[in-house]
């Protein structure tokens, strides 16, 4: 396992001068914020971003993410042309010694949430997602971090007409043409495609979201037969609602290489279609990250691994959910369990042994 961080860039405030003083960090998971969506990036960008990062002594070996073009979601206008623009980033990056690649097949909006600072009862605040205040909003007038906001709210009500009269079954078959084009390249490049699941894993808005549960991730996987075609497995993401079992879920796709990025992060599940993120530590959210982690060990993980959403904590303000402190907090509790899982593990004792 590596343990990464996600960093936003130069205009982030987590600095790289910062997330190098984790201890046990590999590499930060990055992009390239100033391409527009759909758009060839630079190899000369991605060159200068890569070396940045390596002259802190990080590596790049992830990118998240590479957006998809709502055109290739809708299959409409220019989609074949942002298809070839996506391969042509596959290879690019592969020349920059990228591994993994995360993206997501969300209309529209990525990850979705009713408050970005839910105070919480200790005082720190956290990313929240309560059904009844969800269903009131308009989102022909949302923005979120991480949303490409580029829309007018008359594009804005067009894109999700388009997506309702498109339903599941036609983003189904956006998604498979988009699969089957671009993973020979991928192959043929040796990087990992992992698709992130939908965030929260159910229609919002009216509009299709596939990337759900685990009939949809065999059905997802299915559609290419290669072990680069595989997963950004977020708990949080899928966690969200008690029918997707977590542990269960990493068992079977780490059992079978398609796990390449591990997104995790703890969420307590409110019962009524919300939840609020909370602290990676266990007793604190719904989920079991020690078993979920020991998942991950059992099946002899060795991708990319990331504290997802932290809460703000300490007075820090920033991009919501990627402060530095949390998240930190969240890294170093999981190195630690990955730690005692490695010394407790009879067949790693008896390798280190070996070596001594
Ligand atoms: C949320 C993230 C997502 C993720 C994309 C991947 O914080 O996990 O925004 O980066 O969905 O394409």
């Amino acid at each position: 396992m590596k343990m990464t961080f996600r960093w936003f860039g130069d205009e982030d405030p987590v600095t790289l001068d910062k997330i190098r003083q984790i201890p046990g960090m590999t590499g930060v998971v990055t992009a390239l914020y100033d391409t527009p969506v759909g758009e060839v990036w630079s190899q000369e960008s991605i060159d200068k971003l890569k070396k940045e990062i390596n002259d802190k002594g990080l590596e790049m070996e992830v990118i998240e993410s590479v957006p998809v073009h709502e055109d290739i979601k809708l299959g409409l206008g220019d989609y074949k042309r942002y298809i070839e623009n996506y391969k042509e980033n596959i290879r690019r990056l592969a020349k920059a010694g990228v591994k993994t690649i995360c993206y997501n097949f969300m209309p529209v909006f990525d990850w979705t949430r009713s408050q970005l600072d839910h105070q919480l009862e200790d005082g720190s605040n956290a990313l929240v997602y309560y059904k009844d205040d969800v269903d009131k909003l308009d989102p022909t007038k949302l923005a979120l971090p991480g949303w490409d906001s580029s829309y007018t709210p008359e594009e804005m009500t067009q894109l999700i007409q388009d997506y309702k009269d498109l339903g599941e079954e036609g983003l189904w078959k956006n998604l498979e043409y988009f699969i089957k084009e671009v993973m020979p390249v991928a192959v043929e490049n040796d990087v990992n495609m992992a698709i992130h699941p939908d965030d929260p894993p159910w229609p919002i808005f009216g509009i299709p979201r596939i990337i759900t549960d685990e009939k949809n991730l065999d059905r997802f996987l299915d559609l290419y037969d290669d072990k680069h075609h595989g997963l950004t497995l977020c708990s949080g993401s899928l966690g969200c609602t008690a029918s997707n079992d977590i542990v269960e879920l990493v068992k079977k796709y780490a059992g079978e290489g398609r796990i390449h990025f591990a997104h995790v992060r703890n969420v307590k599940i409110l019962g009524d279609g919300s939840f609020e993120e909370s602290a990676h530590y266990s007793p604190c959210g719904s989920l079991d990250v020690f078993e979920i982690l020991k998942a991950y060990h059992d099946a002899g993980f060795d991708g990319y691994l990331r504290p997802d959403h932290g809460r703000m904590i300490w007075g820090e303000t920033g991009k919501p959910g990627y402060g530095l402190y949390d998240r930190a907090l969240g890294a170093e509790y999981m190195l630690g369990i990955w730690e005692a899982l490695d010394k407790m593990d009879p067949q790693k004792k008896i390798e280190a042994e070996k070596k001594d």
